[in-house]
């Protein structure tokens, strides 16, 4: 069940987060603006990890023992929590993969590799991050399928009416980014699913970026299939989790074999295990899943809307005083935009402008984001981004505008 009562004070929050106090990168206080590569986690999630490792270590759905039943018991009720988390209809619908990347290559590998053929076209969009590109573009090659792209303006918005015009009866996947990386745009996720599916094309939701700053209902999407990444979403690196409609997952193979996977084993014949489990063969990573859980029980128990409205009024602020940063140009201007700002300076090339805040204790990411396609559309080899999380602050902002000045200092 979900709580959302809390008020926002992100003074409070902030010291949830140990490693804001502690870190002391180049002995400075860290201001911490590279949340979209993997943000910061809460004592809660760091303890709920120890606390498995201390008091339930053990394999799941093996063994008759108590510690294993514990173990079981705690990691199948992170499935029910990503449920809720989704506002998916059933847990079954929950695959857990070791990333966002991951879970892309299963989709690809499994429904591709079953359902797309010579012919066929499966459309992405020009801002999509490398993981949503190259696993469609192997599958691509494998099966003969075309890979379509939807281009994007100057704002960094997907055209529309060329991406309309890319649906046809060919077309039987589309897979979009919900909120770009490298340019923040929020992309109309619904309305595309809905003519994708219109043309009757399955489609996916690369939420990497969604999900640490807002509200995923995938009902209400309609999606067929949603990605997220858990450690840019206070949650540890090498866990994901996967939503898929449970018609869709019960007709798809396997992509990878193993225990765990399996109701049977001969040499003659191998009976596959229901869904999710289906997928997902050999010891996963227990304690990520629980990680996972600690998670999603922090975001919702500070509340999703709490977040979304705080980080949409540091995205107004941040965008505001950039603007006074001299030599600036932001890319990535769409109307609708969530935790992202991207830019590059006149002065300086990105990668001069990281190491300069570095120095100072700012971290931000400087560099094309695997988001080549992106960079190639502004023209420019790399820009410099400061992407936000829950527990950013204006002072923040401001320290990055004071550092950005020096850059010109030197620079200029
Ligand atoms: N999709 C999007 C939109 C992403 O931003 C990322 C990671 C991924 C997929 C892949 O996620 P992973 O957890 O499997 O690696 N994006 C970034 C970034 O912007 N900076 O570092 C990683």
């Amino acid at each position: 069940m979900s709580i959302e009562t809390s008020t926002f004070d992100v003074q409070t929050i902030r010291k949830d987060f140990p490693i804001l106090e502690k870190a002391r990168p180049h002995g400075k206080s860290l201001v911490y603006l590279d949340n979209a590569a993997s943000n910061q986690k809460p004592q809660a999630v760091i303890d709920a990890i120890t606390h498995y490792y201390t008091h339930q270590n053990s394999n799941v759905h093996r063994g008759i023992h108590h510690l294993s039943q514990v173990a079981t018991l705690h990691y199948d009720a992170v499935r029910e929590k990503v449920r809720d988390f989704f506002n998916a209809p059933s847990a079954q619908e929950i695959v857990f993969t070791s990333g966002n990347t991951d879970a892309i290559n299963l989709v690809a590998q499994s429904y591709g590799g079953a359902f797309l053929s010579e012919g066929d076209e499966v459309v992405i969009t020009e801002m999509e991050h490398h993981s949503n590109i190259v696993p469609w573009q192997m599958i691509c090659e494998k099966t003969g399928a075309t890979l379509r792209i939807a281009p994007i303006n100057d704002d960094g918005e997907v055209i529309a009416e060329e991406y309309e015009t890319l649906l046809n009866e060919k077309t039987k996947f589309v897979s979009i980014v919900y909120v770009s990386n490298a340019l923040g745009t929020v992309n109309p996720v619904k309305e595309m699913t809905r003519l994708a599916h219109d043309a009757g094309a399955a489609v996916l939701l690369d939420a990497a970026q969604a999900a640490p700053h807002m509200r995923i209902d995938v009902q209400d999407l309609d999606c067929d299939f949603l990605t997220i990444s858990p450690h840019k979403m206070c949650g540890p690196t090498g866990i994901g989790a996967l939503y898929g409609k449970a018609e869709l997952l019960d007709k798809m193979p396997p992509f990878k074999g193993g225990g765990d996977m399996i109701l049977s084993v001969t040499f003659d014949e191998t009976i596959y295990n229901e869904v999710p489990y289906k997928f997902e063969a050999g010891t996963p990573n227990i304690a990520g899943v629980i990680g996972l859980g600690a998670a999603i029980d922090y975001m919702m128990g500070i509340g999703l809307d709490q977040i979304e409205a705080h980080e949409a009024e540091l995205l107004a602020y941040g965008t505001k005083i950039l603007q006074q940063v001299d030599g600036l140009r932001m890319i990535g201007t769409a109307n609708h935009k969530a935790g992202v700002l991207g830019f590059v300076l006149e002065a300086a090339h990105p990668h001069d402008i990281g190491q300069i805040l570095d120095g100072e204790g700012v971290a931000i990411r400087a560099g094309h984001h695997c988001a080549q396609p992106v960079m190639k559309h502004f023209g420019i080899p790399a820009t410099a981004r400061a992407s936000l999380s829950l527990y950013n602050t204006k002072e923040d902002l401001d320290a990055l505008v004071v550092a950005l000045g020096n850059v010109n200092e030197m620079f200029g």
